[in-house]
């Protein structure tokens, strides 16, 4: 009876203590948690979805996986005691049953009621500090998305013709590679380099002013996240394509661009250096070289100006007439993809029925099939856009009838052809394009001791670009 009474008063005893103790591990529970979890580097999700060379902020996704993984420590602190526990019952004794039994109850439920309690209070401690921050990323997000739209801003790579939407970025201190150098979890509008070097995030604290490469064929790029408007000429051999790149980009540097108030800039020095030795040669007379089929680099020009949403960047690809010879040839050419103007160049010595209009009959020289690369190319360009046959192409496209200062004819280019009766060629274009229009010109006239495009080359250019971009008027 005695021993019995005894026994039950060591149990309670065990009891209570075991309860103190209990008590205490589940309150120390989550913070041996926070103490295994809590430690410095990179979110998970940051690391696999962006892996970038700079320093993470901790206040957006790092706070949430610290949190949960707390939670998750904290439940097997809880656990791991309880089994601790375990072994001490091997101890016999109603004290210690008492106390061991106890304790494994109280933090089975305390600890874990405790472990719900901390964690609601650390997720509102984190939430509230990161609230601020999140509200200015969304917003800073959505400006920066905004002007990137609006403006039609996107990088278009002239070695390579890929499109993306920024480019890789170049750290200018370590030379490290910034793959997706926007607002994001190492920085909303600027970000720190693994070296320590600030560098901006986005296109309003002045990206593009970091040296990038392309994301596809990893060469150097200045394209400084304009507006790209994408232009190829197309035309047979020797139909005058070269000749009349070089008449535009003049008329546009020249004339064009005084007119309209707008500011003309090139990639880099060396580029400008190419283009005006070019365009000093043509004012000389000196036709051409032959393009070739590895000339695929286009000419680049920006256009500013106070009144555009953002700055354009012209891309004019001259290419060899031998490409249009073949129709798989043209598909290659990835460009048409995002081409946002045509012009289409047609040498009137290469139609037979205009021979009584030729003023010098020794320049006939050329035989290229007109009316059949006006289909093929079409075939071809129906084909890159996958436009079905009862729908317009709705690229617009300059039709140009070139070396008019050969033509013994003075009225418009669309009038001529019907002279002649090559109906057939307007119709290709009216059947085929929802927007286009017959212009002529002649890049080569001798005026003011130079060689430059006439009237008609200022107009056709100023035409397509109107065209191809909203914000030219
Ligand atoms: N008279 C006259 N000749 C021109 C005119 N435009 C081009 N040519 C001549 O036509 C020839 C071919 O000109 P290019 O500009 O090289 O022709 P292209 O279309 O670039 O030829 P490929 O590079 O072979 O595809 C050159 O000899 C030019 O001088 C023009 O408006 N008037
Ligand atoms: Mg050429
Ligand atoms: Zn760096
Ligand atoms: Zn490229």
């Amino acid at each position: 009876m005695i021993a019995s009474v005894s026994a039950l008063f060591e149990g309670i005893l065990g009891a209570v203590i075991g309860i103190s103790e209990g008590f205490l591990k589940s309150f120390t529970g989550y913070f041996k948690g926070l103490s295994y979890s809590l430690h410095k580097g990179y979110s998970l999700k940051s690391k696999r979805e962006f892996c970038e060379p700079a320093k993470e902020n901790y206040f957006f996704y790092k706070q949430y996986e610290d949190l949960n993984n707390t939670y998750k420590s904290a439940c097997s602190v809880n656990t791991g005691n309880i089994l601790v526990l375990r072994q001490k019952l091997k101890e016999k004794g109603a004290f210690t049953y008492g106390r061991v039994k106890a304790e494994q109850a109280t933090i089975h439920i305390v600890g874990n009621l405790m472990n719900i309690f901390c964690y609601f209070i650390h997720f509102l401690i984190v939430t509230f500090i990161s609230i601020p921050g999140y509200i200015f990323y969304f917003g800073i997000a959505a400006i920066e998305n905004l002007k990137l739209i609006r403006g039609k801003i996107t990088g278009i790579c002239y070695h390579c013709h890929a499109k993306f939407d920024i480019p890789y970025y170049i750290c200018p201190e370590c030379g490290s590679l910034h793959r997706q150098l926007k607002p994001g979890p190492y920085g909303i509008m600027r970000r720190v380099c693994k070296c320590g070097k600030v560098i901006p995030t986005t296109n309003l604290t002045g990206r593009y002013s970091l040296k990038s490469i392309c994301p596809v064929c990893s060469r150097g790029l200045e394209v400084r996240e304009a507006s790209p408007i994408c232009i190829p000429i197309i035309g047979g051999v020797s139909s005058g394509k070269t000749s009349f790149v070089y008449s535009a980009l003049d008329c546009l540097i020249n004339d064009v661009s005084k007119k309209n108030n707008w500011n003309i800039s090139f990639l880099n020095g060396e580029d400008e250096e190419r283009i005006r030795e070019l365009l000093e040669l043509a004012s000389k007379g000196i036709p051409p070289r032959k393009t070739i089929k590895a000339d695929t680099v286009p000419y680049n020009i920006f256009i500013k100006s106070g009144k555009f949403r953002s700055d354009k960047l012209l891309y004019i690809y001259d290419i060899a007439g031998e490409y249009f010879d073949i129709r798989a040839e043209v598909r290659r050419q990835s460009y048409y993809k995002y081409t946002n103007g045509l012009i289409f160049i047609i040498d009137p010595l290469c139609i037979k029925s205009s021979v009584k209009y030729i003023t010098d009959k020794n320049e006939i020289t050329q035989t290229v099939a007109i009316e059949d690369l006006v289909d093929r190319f079409i075939l071809a360009l129906r084909e890159i856009k996958e436009v079905e046959p009862n729908e317009f192409i709705d690229i617009p496209i300059a039709i140009v009838l070139n070396k008019i200062d050969l033509i013994n004819y003075k009225g418009a280019a669309l009038d001529f052809l019907k002279e002649i009766e090559e109906e057939k060629i307007i119709r290709k274009f009216q059947y085929n394009f929802s927007k286009y229009k017959f212009f002529s010109c002649s890049s080569l006239q001798f005026n003011n001791r130079k060689f430059r495009g006439d009237q008609g080359v200022a107009e056709i250019i100023s035409w397509v670009l109107a065209q191809a971009n909203n914000e030219i008027k």
